[in-house]
């Protein structure tokens, strides 16, 4: 009966426009005389998002009312950007809207252009966890997101007279596509003490008293599948002052500033991300973010699985959750908790329930990017949860013993507490003890994590605890969305647009790869789209480039791992060369723009100087009369997803360049080879898959390979160590000052000539200098280059994170999507 009543959906373009006036007239109050471009993105959000709330609605509904196994995947990053877009691509009715916008005055792409980033996220991992909910959502699982919502994202990044300045990120007001849930919270503890007691039967429970509390508020964000009307669930936790007996304890004691002062705390819990990536600090108010979020999830999952009345027994049948690295490790040491002081399982009971419950997800063989808490830092901040970090760690260490008794090593090595001075609590081992799976995110890296930094427990659990899922991008934000042109053009070959929930129906673009028409259609969308990243170049930068060049792209977190001086060296001396040459001789250098774009953690150091390097070796290039076009050097500054949508398909080449075996799969290597860039790169991450899929006449691979680095560093340091000539050529003209005071970079030079190059940026310059005159070969011969591009595009179906996420629900998650009829 009530569904008389239920809202409606526009379904043409003219109920868009009256749904869209009546939202600037009534939500947002407005008048449509002085409705600028700002007014028209938020009524055109407000349009298509009562359209996702009714599918969203049933979407809870249907998962409520068959209460099957549910995913959650909890991640501190969801790097989500705008939502306007991939709503209209995913709800459908973007032609609608286009036309709609038209009549009332508006050119669509300004309006969504409109929308702030959603930047809760630092690069890979973040984005892994945005294109997950796309896929899960897609594929009909029923799966929800958690994690913070933070007042500040990742900072806007300022290049200022070459060096990166930070602006704060405030990116809540007027954010249409939240809603908070200001009836669903929790309150969350922190500090106080452990008590033990006997309850009425004589056993010995633990109660975890006063210290303080903060509220957690639900804020949940709809994340729609693409061609489906599943729309799942993202919620995220903003902190509060509690209202709770606590602080009105202290209200009482007469302390009232303190208490006030309490209050202001409990909200920089969630205030802002930590900027830093593959770089752990050790920060209490980081623990802390942690485990509000994970307890607040928690008691969520729990509070839902306890309405369905079933036996404890059953949760791991209702309930995966897959930690997204170590971040979320505390929320197995929760559910412990949960269990046994609040529910009163049985230790081992309860254990068992945990472990089946968890997969953990590694991103990282890093060492400085592991995870470990000191251990008074956990004492003082979750008392109770250490007790059982060390029960758990006495039960598995006594079991190892059992079975190694002669070992006398392994049980310091595995112990889930380093006895360093502080002793710490390692992250990982935890992670690991308490999940049933532990995958890595491409095959080497997979392997690396088996063979290394986790080897002593494939010894003890046997190799099929540990397991690989290459990682993917969804196709349809990075193909669909940001290359509307080549998504039709592919569509039009293969009779529809099924290939965006189907990946590896690209496979038959490659009966058109001798097609002349095809190539030359081909060919003009890149072009099209080099020109819209030229247009962006000069509206940010203010330098123009010649969109006939070759464009040569690396955009990412700049880290000395992923080698973004090896770039920089290499451009300065493909400089020094254009330099030398007579007239007659630069007539055949292939143009070329290097294109850069990245963050550094604010307080990384060294990386900081790289963005300066890059930035100087850009004044100087392209203000040099005698190299014109030949050379270009852009920072693309504030890099983020919006940008990456522009700047993906329109590279001619991109690089994906860090020392063997530290990359753990890289997804942009995947997003510009979807988009019919080539890429040049090293034998790390998903290189090597990319490789295997689309042939190794169509990448270009250089480098020393991962199993000969260690070998490598040793002799750096025992050995007399030789710089690459080429590379000293460059160190040479960076010292005579040619970008400037050369005492700027003494740090990035000395790194390699003094301090044991760990990175191998001498050993692998070479090779890297070489494959670049191979590429520019390549290059001038277009027709080839067309086909490379035109045959890898076809190969790329196994990078669907479509793929990825069945992948996990076969062999981790042991989830089934659910039947969407209606
Ligand atoms: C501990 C904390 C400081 C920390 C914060 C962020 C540690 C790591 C990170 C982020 C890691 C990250 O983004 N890793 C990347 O994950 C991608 C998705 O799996 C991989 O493609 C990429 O190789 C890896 O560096």
């Amino acid at each position: 009966a009530w569904r008389k009543y239920s809202a409606r959906e526009f379904t043409s373009k003219d109920e868009f426009e009256k749904d869209f006036v009546r939202h600037i007239e009534t939500t947002l109050a407005r008048s449509l005389y002085n409705c600028d471009e700002l007014a028209a993105y938020s009524g055109t959000a407000l349009a298509f998002r009562d359209r996702l709330i009714i599918e969203w609605n049933r979407t809870q509904q249907r998962q409520t009312f068959t209460d099957q196994k549910r995913v959650y995947y909890l991640s501190l990053e969801f790097l989500m950007g705008r939502a306007l877009d991939n709503a209209m691509l995913n709800v459908g009715m973007k032609d609608a809207a286009r036309e709609g916008l038209k009549d009332l005055g508006f050119r669509i792409e300004d309006v969504i252009s409109q929308e702030h980033d959603a930047a809760l996220g630092n690069g890979g991992l973040g984005r892994l966890a945005a294109c997950f909910l796309d896929s899960l959502a897609t594929l009909n699982y029923p799966a929800w997101g958690y994690g913070l919502r933070y007042r500040y994202g990742i900072f806007k990044q300022e290049i200022v007279n070459g060096y990166q300045m930070e602006i704060p990120d405030y990116w809540l007001d007027n954010n249409p596509w939240e809603f908070p849930r200001h009836d669903i919270t929790v309150d969350i503890q922190f500090y106080g003490h452990v008590k033990k007691h006997q309850d009425e039967n004589g056993k010995l429970v633990h109660s975890w008293e006063d210290g303080e509390v903060v509220q957690a508020v639900a804020y949940d964000v709809p994340i729609p599948g693409y061609g489906t009307k599943t729309t799942n669930n993202l919620r995220l936790w903003s902190s509060k002052a509690s209202s709770g007996e606590f602080d009105f304890q202290k209200f009482n004691a007469g302390d009232y500033e303190s208490a006030v002062a309490d209050q202001q705390n409990a909200e920089t819990i969630s205030a802002v991300l930590y900027p830093n990536d593959n770089l752990e600090r050790g920060k209490e108010l980081r623990l802390k973010q942690q485990y509000f979020w994970c307890a607040a999830s928690l008691f969520d999952i729990v509070r839902r699985f306890k309405k369905t009345k079933r036996a404890w027994s059953e949760f791991p049948d209702q309930v995966a959750i897959q930690l997204n690295d170590t971040h979320p490790t505390l929320a197995i040491v929760e559910l412990q908790r949960i269990l046994i002081d609040i529910e009163g399982l049985e230790w081992d009971e309860a254990w068992n329930i945990v472990t089946k419950t968890f997969g953990y997800t590694n991103h990282t063989v890093l060492p400085e990017a592991l995870e470990k808490w000191s251990v008074p830092l956990v004492q003082n901040l979750l008392p109770r949860h250490l007790q059982i970090i060390y029960d758990i760690n006495l039960f598995f260490l006594q079991s190892v013993e059992k079975q190694f008794p002669n070992d006398r090593d392994i049980l310091a090595r595995v112990s889930i507490i380093e006895e360093s001075h502080p002793k710490m609590v390692r992250m990982a081992y935890l992670a690991i003890i308490g999940s049933h799976k532990v995958n890595g995110v491409a095959e080497l890296h997979s392997d690396l994590l088996k063979t290394t930094l986790f080897k002593d427990f494939v010894d003890i659990y046997g190799p099929d605890r540990f397991t690989n899922v290459t990682n993917g991008v969804t196709p349809r934000r990075w193909l669909h969305q940001a290359n509307p042109a080549l998504s039709s053009l592919i569509a039009q070959k293969l009779g529809g647009h099924e290939f965006l929930t189907d990946l590896t129906l690209l496979d038959k673009l490659e009966t058109f790869v001798d097609d002349k028409e095809f190539r030359r259609q081909w060919a003009e969308i890149k072009s099209h789209n080099k020109l819209r990243l030229a247009k962006l170049i000069k509206e940010t930068t203010g330098y123009t480039v010649n969109p006939e060049s070759l464009f040569d792209v690396q955009v990412k977190r700049i880290h000395e791992y992923k080698r973004q001086q090896l770039n920089i060296f290499g451009v300065i001396h493909r400089y020094l060369k254009i330099k030398e040459m007579s007239a007659e001789e630069r007539k055949k250098v292939v143009p070329r723009v290097s294109i850069f774009g990245g963050k550094a953690a604010p307080g990384y150091w060294m990386a900081k100087t790289i963005i300066h390097l890059i930035n100087k070796v850009a004044s100087v290039v392209n203000n040099d009369s005698d190299v014109g076009d030949l050379l270009k050097v852009i920072f693309i500054e504030d890099y983020n997803v919006s940008k990456a949508e522009i700047i993906c398909p329109a590279s001619d080449i991109s690089e994906h360049i860090s020392t063997a075996g530290t990359e753990g799969s890289g997804t942009s290597n995947m997003k510009f080879v979807m988009n019919g860039g080539l890429i040049i790169g090293t034998c790390d991450g998903a290189n090597i898959e990319i490789t295997r899929e689309i042939g190794d006449q169509n990448i270009f691979l250089f480098g020393n390979l991962a199993e000969d680095v260690e070998e490598l560093r040793h002799r750096h340091f025992y050995g007399n160590f030789q710089l690459d000539p080429g590379l000293a050529n460059v160190f040479k003209a960076i010292k005579d000052n040619m970008f400037g005071d050369a005492a700027d970079f003494s740090a990035l030079t000395a790194s390699i000539e003094e301090h044991g190059d760990y990175y191998l940026v001498s050993d692998d310059f070479h090779s890297y200098v070489t494959t670049h005159e191979m590429v520019d070969e390549a290059f001038v011969n277009k027709e080839e280059w067309l086909a490379k591009s035109i045959t890898s595009v076809a190969r790329m179906g196994f990078f669907s994170t479509d793929r990825v996420i069945n992948e996990y629900a076969d062999s981790i998650w042991n989830v089934e999507p659910l039947a969407v009829k209606d």
